[in-house]
């Protein structure tokens, strides 16, 4: 039974649990002289039911009640469900009890405070409200808290994100980079790389206009990440026109067949590009690059690798990808103490 409206009002609930009609009555005068709202239940069970019911701001709970005793209520109120609406209230246990097993008791199934009949009541006035202090400030930090946590993310992403496509930008791709290249160094497995430059995009961006080139940029960075599909896969805006995919735990022959996919795709979009010198649609030209990395080696000249293959693709006719061998580069690396 709920007095007034917990959610309408921005006054703290207490929860009255205790089996004595005059005790509850006794009790809710008082609370309401503080100013709060009051819920009563006549037994633990029915503070439990009322408990998730109201989400109360204080429980004073009764120790010796029928159906469901104080002590082994305040322990299943403990293992209930929190979330971020629903904060853990705490339990002031009131009770004639006055034993010493009887204070444990109560404090080890999680009550935070104790008093007993007969009641203080200038005593308890003052506790209920420390506890109901106490407990809204603990609300606001962890609200505050979530808050933070929530504002650090988005801004994480943010920090991550290239703002035109959505793919991961320069900063997180380099990260990404490092992190496998030593990955990958120390489970001694291929490392793949594929650079990606569309083809005679100035020219685009001469006939359709900038925007225009900007929502083929978008389009063409939709096709690249779905291409690649393993968690460990990375596409990224490389530089304005240029796309990197980083593919960890694969070999030449992988990523011959990403490339070929992320072709293909771009195909598929069939974006009218008059101005092409190839063809009558926008095409990639893609550049492959595959090692197993010694942490010796200096991984820029990876790069160099890649972007030879790159230019080789633009040389040999545009919209299709060149695969770097390995042993023609592994063997100039260079140690990165020499
Ligand atoms: P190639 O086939 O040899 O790669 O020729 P290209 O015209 O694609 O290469 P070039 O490097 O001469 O031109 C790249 C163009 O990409 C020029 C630049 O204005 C455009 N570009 C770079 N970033 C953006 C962007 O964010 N939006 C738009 N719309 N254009 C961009
Ligand atoms: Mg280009």
């Amino acid at each position: 039974m709920l007095e007034t409206n917990h959610s309408e009002m921005a006054m703290p609930l207490v929860l009255i649990v205790d089996d004595e009609p005059l005790m509850r009555l006794q009790l809710k005068r008082a609370m309401k002289q503080l100013g709060y709202q009051v819920a009563e239940a006549t037994n633990g069970a029915e503070c439990l039911d009322l408990y998730v019911q109201l989400s109360p701001d204080l429980v004073l709970l009764d120790a010796l009640m029928p159906v469901m005793d104080g002590f082994t209520c305040c322990t299943k109120l403990q293992t209930l469900p929190t979330t971020e609406q629903v904060y853990p209230a705490p339990v002031l246990m009131i009770t004639a009890l006055e034993s010493e097993e009887s204070v444990e008791r109560a404090f080890e199934s999680g009550a935070v405070d104790y008093v007993t009949k007969p009641i203080h009541w200038a005593v308890l006035n003052q506790r209920v409200r420390r506890l109901i202090a106490q407990a809204q400030l603990q609300q606001q930090q962890a609200l505050l808290q979530q808050q933070l946590q929530e504002a650090n993310l988005a801004l994480q992403r943010l920090a991550n994100t290239d703002s035109l496509t959505g793919l991961a930008n320069r900063r997180c791709f380099d990260e990404h980079f490092a992190q496998e290249w030593r990955r990958m160094a120390r489970e001694k497995q291929p490392l793949s790389l594929i650079l990606c430059d569309v083809d005679f995009f100035k020219h685009y961006n001469d006939t359709y206009g900038h925007q225009a080139g900007d929502r083929c940029l978008m389009s063409v960075a939709k096709a690249i990440s779905s291409s690649v599909k393993r968690s460990s896969d990375l596409a990224a805006r490389y530089g304005g026109e240029e796309f990197a995919v980083i593919l960890p735990n694969t070999d030449e022959v992988g990523a011959a067949i990403i490339a070929e996919a992320i072709c293909t795709n771009i195909r598929a979009l069939n974006i009218a590009h008059s101005s092409s010198n190839i063809a009558e649609h926008v095409t990639l030209s893609l550049g492959v690059a595959t090692m197993v990395p010694r942490p010796q080696f200096n991984s820029e000249l990876f790069f160099t690798a890649s972007d030879a293959a790159l230019y080789r693709a633009k040389d040999e006719g545009r919209d299709r990808y060149c695969v770097q061998s390995s042993a023609s580069f592994s063997s100039f690396m260079e140690p990165l103490n020499s």
